[in-house]
């Protein structure tokens, strides 16, 4: 360091480190939840430090100093993805804080039929796709779990029995990348976890160009039917078509929650 610089730091005072520091990241509790309108969460938001000021908002936008001010527990009672930064009059605001409730019934367990890729299994590894984590919509974020070439097929177990009004498959899109949206998805239910029967199928129209990328959600209606148990196949394209960037090459699926309602 030139002499000069190291000067300049040994003259200044303590009090310039604290301006300069961040303040720490608040804790949400409970982070992650099932909700409804008759079983709410009742959400704390709590800082490690004196003095913060901590903004929150529940649409998943960065908080500024103008989103509310926390001043008690939250009561979250439909989907919704908190968002909290603690301010500080001397410090640096802090990094996000992030929560995520879903007004979807609960998953107790998923069982796969086809593992995803070595490379993505997803953060959370089997639990990836029901943890309630929403990944960014960029393809780096290790909250994705991707599929390479094969297909997805899963069964969920809702632990008893329900009235399934709606799938939502959440995938992300990025054709310039080798990422594509499943070409068909297939739903099956079942009461007791061996007999099956098909309720719900959505073809997807194959892209003749790159679309947009981003995150996206396939809806698939399941008419009030009553199951227990979830199968979900989602089919791969398999290969990146012709007209798009590495064409032939195997093509990527990759998805980071479902829901059932
Ligand atoms: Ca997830």
């Amino acid at each position: 360091m030139p002499a000069a610089l190291g000067n300049l730091f040994l003259k200044r005072d303590p009090a310039e480190y604290v301006r300069w520091s961040v303040a720490p990241q608040p804790v949400i509790n409970p982070s992650r939840a099932y909700v409804s309108p008759s079983e709410p969460a009742s959400v704390t938001i709590t800082s490690g430090l004196e003095g913060v000021e901590i903004h929150y908002t529940l649409d998943g936008s960065e908080p500024t100093e103008k989103s509310p001010v926390y001043q008690g527990p939250i009561s979250i009672k439909g989907t919704a993805v908190l968002k909290a930064i603690a301010f500080h009059p001397e410090r640096r605001p802090s990094p996000v804080a992030t929560a995520f409730y879903s007004q979807s019934y609960p998953v107790k367990d998923i069982i796969y039929f086809s593992p995803p890729s070595s490379a993505r299994p997803g953060a959370a590894g089997e639990k990836t796709l029901i943890d309630l984590v929403k990944a960014r919509p960029e393809a780096r974020d290790s909250s994705w779990q991707g599929y390479e070439g094969n297909n997805l097929e899963i069964v969920l177990d809702l632990g008893r029995k329900q009235d399934l009004y709606e799938l939502e498959l959440s995938c992300f899109e990025n054709n310039n990348a080798r990422i594509f949206l499943p070409v068909r998805v297939v739903v099956e239910v079942s009461v007791n976890g061996r007999k099956f029967e098909g309720v719900a199928e959505k073809e997807l129209a194959l892209p003749d160009k790159p679309q947009t990328t981003g995150a996206r959600s396939i809806y698939i209606p399941l008419k009030g039917s009553e199951a227990r148990f979830v199968r979900v196949k989602a089919m791969n394209i398999g290969t990146v078509p012709e007209g798009f960037r590495n064409a032939g090459q195997k093509a990527w699926m990759l998805f980071d929650e479902v829901y059932v309602r």
